[in-house]
């Protein structure tokens, strides 16, 4: 099952057929425990759309699938981030603390954006005009519960500054939480796990040409999705849920985005988000 948030209404795609339904509060519906089912049985009132003309809707009217939650992220739950990030802060002597927090108990979980800071689908990402290194980073994102519970996977860009944080990890907060830092979408698909072969894949475009790609998958996360929301509810509350990113796997290399680019992040099962990437 599929849920996408439209400017005017609510779509819901089950085994390829699909559900138009109105307007809803978002943070009441993604605080639920019961999603799915509180879905199943809401849909059975809702009008039934065609395939054309709910993807009609889905290219025009999609917004991020939120309300007002926060967007929280894990990061370093990737050996290739952990060594690309050793490899940006050595000069900084910051290696060693990415090293020791891929091994430790303790995830690193860091706070992202609020809904304002959060792009459409579609939308613009950006840039830090006082950044010179920056990158997307393609995540599986979860949506969890007020009670933490898993209800379902998005897809996240987490946009980095890796001059930012490269110079000082102390600087992690201003590479990361800025306006337009974060993208989500473009639907949530409501379930509560996700086959561990998921493939996560990047393609970054300038000017029509591919000028990036790479793919990675789930089984090389080294965190369950469930070990990162347990700990990101331990001395927290989220009355509206949350929503989590998970990490990135794919960190290009000799690479740095320019406004323009366009940036598509396609998870399996989920779809793509696909973002323009401005300068602030
Ligand atoms: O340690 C800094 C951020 C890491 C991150 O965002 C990631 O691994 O995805
Ligand atoms: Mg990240």
């Amino acid at each position: 099952m599929k849920l996408y948030k439209l400017q005017q209404g609510t779509l819901l795609e089950i085994d390829k057929q699909f559900f138009l339904g109105p307007q809803l509060d978002w943070d009441a519906l993604l605080a639920q425990d019961n999603l799915k089912d509180y879905l199943s049985e809401s849909r059975k009132s809702w009008e039934n759309l065609n395939a054309s003309d709910a993807e009609e809707l889905i290219k025009d009217q999609v917004e991020a699938p939120m309300g007002s939650q926060e967007v929280w992220a894990a990061g370093v739950t990737y050996y290739r981030s952990r060594t690309a990030r050793m490899e940006e802060s050595q000069d900084a002597g910051g290696a060693d603390f990415y090293d020791k927090v891929y091994e430790a108990d303790r995830p690193e979980l860091f706070f992202k954006a609020t809904a304002s800071r959060v792009s459409a689908p579609g939308g613009q990402v950006m840039i830090r005009k006082d950044s010179t290194w920056d990158v997307p980073e393609p995540e599986l994102t979860l949506l969890l519960s007020s009670t933490g519970k898993i209800q379902g996977f998005t897809i996240g860009n987490d946009m980095s500054s890796r001059s930012i944080e490269g110079e000082n990890p102390l600087y992690l907060p201003q590479a990361k939480v800025y306006q337009r830092c974060a993208s989500i979408g473009p639907c949530i698909l409501i379930q509560d796990e996700i086959e561990v072969k998921t493939e996560i894949k990047l393609e970054i475009f300038r000017a029509g040409k591919l000028v990036f790609e790479g793919k990675t998958d789930l089984t090389q996360l080294k965190r369950k999705p469930k070990e990162l929301a347990d700990w990101l509810f331990r001395a927290n509350t989220f009355p509206n849920g949350c929503f989590l990113m998970t990490g990135t796997g794919i960190v290009p290399d000799n690479f740095t985005l320019q406004k323009g680019d366009r940036v598509e992040i396609s998870i399996d099962g989920i779809g793509t988000l696909s973002n323009q990437v401005g300068l602030i």
